[in-house]
Formats: C-alpha cells, structure tokens, sequence
C-alpha cells in the first residue's frame, strides 16, 4: 500500500485552542494598554510566542525590556495554560478522531506538526497523543512558521519524502510554510483567509474518505 505523511497542526485543526490564545493575548495586551482585532488575531495563528508578543508591541509602538519582555511571555502562557488545564477530549474539533483513525486504518503515517510548545500537553488533555507516529512542536525547531522547518522535521522523523506529505493547517502562516516545504497544503477553515492552501476545507466533515484515498494513491 501507498504510504503519504500526514502532518496535523495543532491548534485550530485538531482542537480550538487558538481561542484561547486569542483570549490570552488579547488580556496580556489590554494589561499594557494595547488592542488588537480578530483580523489582527490572524497574523499571530501558526506563529511562535516570541514572534506573537513582538507583533503585539508592534501594533502598539511599545518598546520594552528584554527582562520585561520574558515576564510578559510568561504571564501570557500562565493564562493560556489555565484554560487549557479544563480541557477535555469533547473539544476534539468535528471529525478529526474519524479521520486520525480512517488513517491509521489506512496505515498511513501521522505526525504532529505545531508551533506549540504546550502541545504534547494538549494532546494529553483531549486523549488523543498515542494516535501519532510522531511529535513535531514548538520545542523541536527554531525558525517559526511560515518556515517550513517543522514540517521537513516531520517528513525527516516520519523518513517520508516532503512531496509525499500532507499538512492540515488553519493558519496563513502554516499554509505558507507547507506549501515552501513542496507539500500539499489543505487548508481548513475561511476560503478568503487560506486563499494559498492546494484545497480548503472548512472542517473536518467535508473530507471525504474517497478524498483521502485518492491522495494516498497518487
Ligand atoms: P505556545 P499551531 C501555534 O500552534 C498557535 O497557532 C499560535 O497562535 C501560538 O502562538 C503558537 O502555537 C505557540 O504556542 O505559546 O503554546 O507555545 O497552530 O502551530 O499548532
Ligand atoms: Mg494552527
């Protein structure tokens, strides 16, 4: 049987954490005097902590310390991490179990592939961590996406050539990032927003088995 690498993003593909990323941030923002919108909020999807909180003192023309640049980063994953200690697996984003184990049926390799360095955490919390071959996360590269540095480490652990890889991502930054690695992009989530990805869905539902199929046998 054909083998492709399927790599998985994390938040707003598997599960809806980006939500409270969003509510993190947008409360570690307000705290210095700084807002931002939800179109805003889509530039700092798929992008590392690092990269996010410096977009935010952009936006508002704040420059600060490098000491008080860490206490932020630290308070702002201290408010994440509560909202994510409450998880459970009921916020397993629709029909991502039926297609983890559709592939694993299919004996296809799976990887994670997230910018996230609470990631192995979160796949614990909703149950889903033994279901992937590998583990590719904020804590195994150093260029944040739109690199595509953690997707060629997923293809190099899953030893599956790039342009026999798949990426699911919700975010502009990862689309781009699968699309630089010679992957295939599939976009899940607003058309308008993930315009680059190969295909777009909105969810997990719309993907049929027979889709799959056919990119396994290509
Ligand atoms: P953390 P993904 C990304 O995860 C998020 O989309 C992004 O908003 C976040 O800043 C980044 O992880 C880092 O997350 O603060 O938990 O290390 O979409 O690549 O799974
Ligand atoms: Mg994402």
């Amino acid at each position: 049987m054909n083998k492709k690498g399927f790599i998985f993003d994390l938040d707003g593909v598997i599960v809806d954490t980006a939500k409270y990323h969003f509510l993190a941030w947008k409360q570690l923002a307000k705290s210095i005097g700084i807002d931002f919108n939800h179109e805003q909020n889509e530039q700092l999807k798929g992008v590392s902590r690092v990269r996010s909180l410096e977009k935010i003192l952009e936006w508002g023309n704040k420059e600060i310390s490098r000491d008080q640049f860490m206490a932020l980063m630290s308070r702002k994953n201290d408010e994440y991490l509560s909202y994510i200690s409450k998880m459970n697996d009921s916020e397993i984003l629709p029909d991502v179990s039926k297609m983890l184990d559709f592939l694993i049926n299919k004996q296809q390799p799976i990887s994670l592939g997230s910018a996230s360095k609470n990631a192995r955490q979160i796949l614990k919390k909703v149950s889903l961590l033994e279901k992937f071959n590998a583990i590719v996360d904020g804590n195994d590269v150093s260029k944040a996406k739109p690199d595509p540095e953690v997707f060629l480490t997923a293809a190099k652990v899953l030893e599956i050539e790039t342009k026999d890889c798949i990426v699911f991502e919700d975010s502009v930054a990862g689309v781009k990032a699968a699309n630089s690695a010679n992957m295939i992009s599939i976009g899940i989530g607003d058309k308008d927003v993930l315009r680059e990805a190969n295909y777009i869905f909105s969810d997990f539902t719309e993907i049929s088995e027979d889709f799959i199929e056919q990119l396994i046998n290509k």
